[in-house]
């Protein structure tokens, strides 16, 4: 089974600024430790980041005919994109939002996701561990657990 794993603008500064937000992990560190726990439940992961709106369409659509589900951290597109909820509902493949900081404790803007309500599921706050747990809640939810 294979999941696709979407990183959102900025996501490729990981490890390089805002630490205290956002931790010291780099983006190619957080892949790896998916790649680990696709491999450990039997699946795979392809992964890809854009800063911009309209490569994440156009990549959710493609990528949709070979993959099961999706993985994304839509950056701050979560706050203003009612395509990207269109495109992610439009596929029909379930997906997990997930976030490294606790967006529910951070700005007033921060706290409205257009994701949230059509997503599987939704882990904010725990910094990578997001995403580890967001993989595996995906792959559970495929697996019919
Ligand atoms: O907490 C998250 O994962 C966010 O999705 C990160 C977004 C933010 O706009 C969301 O509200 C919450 C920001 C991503 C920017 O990534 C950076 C990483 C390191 C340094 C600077 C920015």
């Amino acid at each position: 089974m294979k999941i696709a794993v979407i990183h959102g603008p900025n996501l490729r500064l990981l490890g390089a600024r805002e630490p205290e937000v956002y931790g010291t992990d780099t983006l190619d560190d957080v892949n790896r430790k998916l790649g680990a726990v696709a491999q450990e439940l039997g699946a795979e992961i392809e992964t890809f980041q854009s800063n911009h709106e309209g490569e994440l369409l156009d990549y959710i659509e493609e990528a949709a005919a070979r993959v099961s589900g999706f993985l994304i951290n839509p950056g701050a597109f979560t706050h203003t994109s009612i395509a990207l909820r269109d495109a992610l509902v439009g596929v029909d493949r379930p997906f997990v939002e997930v976030h490294l900081s606790n967006t529910a404790g951070r700005e007033r803007f921060r706290r409205h996701s257009y994701l949230s309500g059509v997503a599987a599921g939704v882990v904010y706050g725990f910094g990578v561990q997001s995403y580890l747990l967001g993989l595996r809640g995906l792959l559970g939810r495929l697996d019919g657990r």
